[in-house]
């Protein structure tokens, strides 16, 4: 892990990427008609399932993993894996919007939905949104109205096994209607702010929202 976990360090990836936010690339033009299409513009589908991260796959043991729920809210929460286990589960069935352009169907996720954090943490009305905080020292930044969709879930399962430790397990944020970048892995921190406080990617030329369906890849400045 970075010494400061706010700064990870730049890796070819993370270079190249932030390379296409300023030249555009992948943008087409076209208009996205989510009624009759599945597949957002400017996507392809797949049937693997890449891994894109920082570099940086942090290993976490359940015995110490811990999440943290804090923030502008009535109720902080300090969840051990137990506490976590022990929440109502849900399970969602959706498909992956990458911003490098590759998506993927039908993906099951077992987790608590983040709907069920809501309900118990409480946030106060002046919280607006939500910074999600990583162990690899990533964040990424959600309205709390994002954050809240019915389709949202704290995963820690894909298919019925624990997700992988490089596809972000023990747990990680599975958000479907924005693009994959949204959706934190080794999640450590949910943060409630009341300003928009920019993460990893969106300090870096990519979207501050990002929904696939109308190519918000990259931000306009
Ligand atoms: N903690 C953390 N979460 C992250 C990232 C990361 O580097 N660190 N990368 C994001 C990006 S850019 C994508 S496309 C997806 C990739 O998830 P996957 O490797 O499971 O396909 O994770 C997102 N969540
Ligand atoms: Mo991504």
């Amino acid at each position: 892990m970075p010494d400061d976990p706010e700064t990870p360090p730049a890796t070819k990836l993370t270079r190249t990427k932030q390379a296409w936010a300023q030249t555009g690339k992948f943008i087409t033009g076209r208009v996205a008609r989510p009624e009759n299409e599945r597949l957002p513009p400017g996507q392809h589908l797949v049937k693997d399932w890449p891994v894109l991260d920082l570099g940086l796959q942090p290993a976490i043991a359940l015995s110490s993993w811990t999440l943290d729920i804090d923030g502008l809210v009535d109720h902080s929460l300090h969840w051990r894996w137990d506490d976590l286990m022990a929440q109502p589960q849900a399970t969602e069935v959706s498909d992956i919007h990458c911003v490098t352009t590759w998506s993927r169907y039908d993906n099951r996720w077992d987790g608590v939905a983040t709907r069920t954090v809501l309900d118990l943490a409480h946030p106060r009305p002046e919280a607006g949104f939500v910074v999600l905080h990583s162990y690899d020292g990533y964040t990424t930044n959600l309205t709390l109205a994002d954050f809240a969709s019915e389709d949202a879930i704290l995963a820690h399962s894909w298919e019925g096994k624990p997700i992988s430790a490089e596809h972000g397990g023990p747990l990680r944020l599975v958000l479907p209607k924005l693009y994959f970048w949204k959706s934190a892995k080794w999640l450590k921190r949910i943060e409630f702010t009341a300003e928009n406080r920019p993460g990893f990617w969106e300090v870096r030329g990519y979207h501050d929202r990002g929904d696939p369906w109308t190519e918000q890849r990259y931000s306009d400045d």
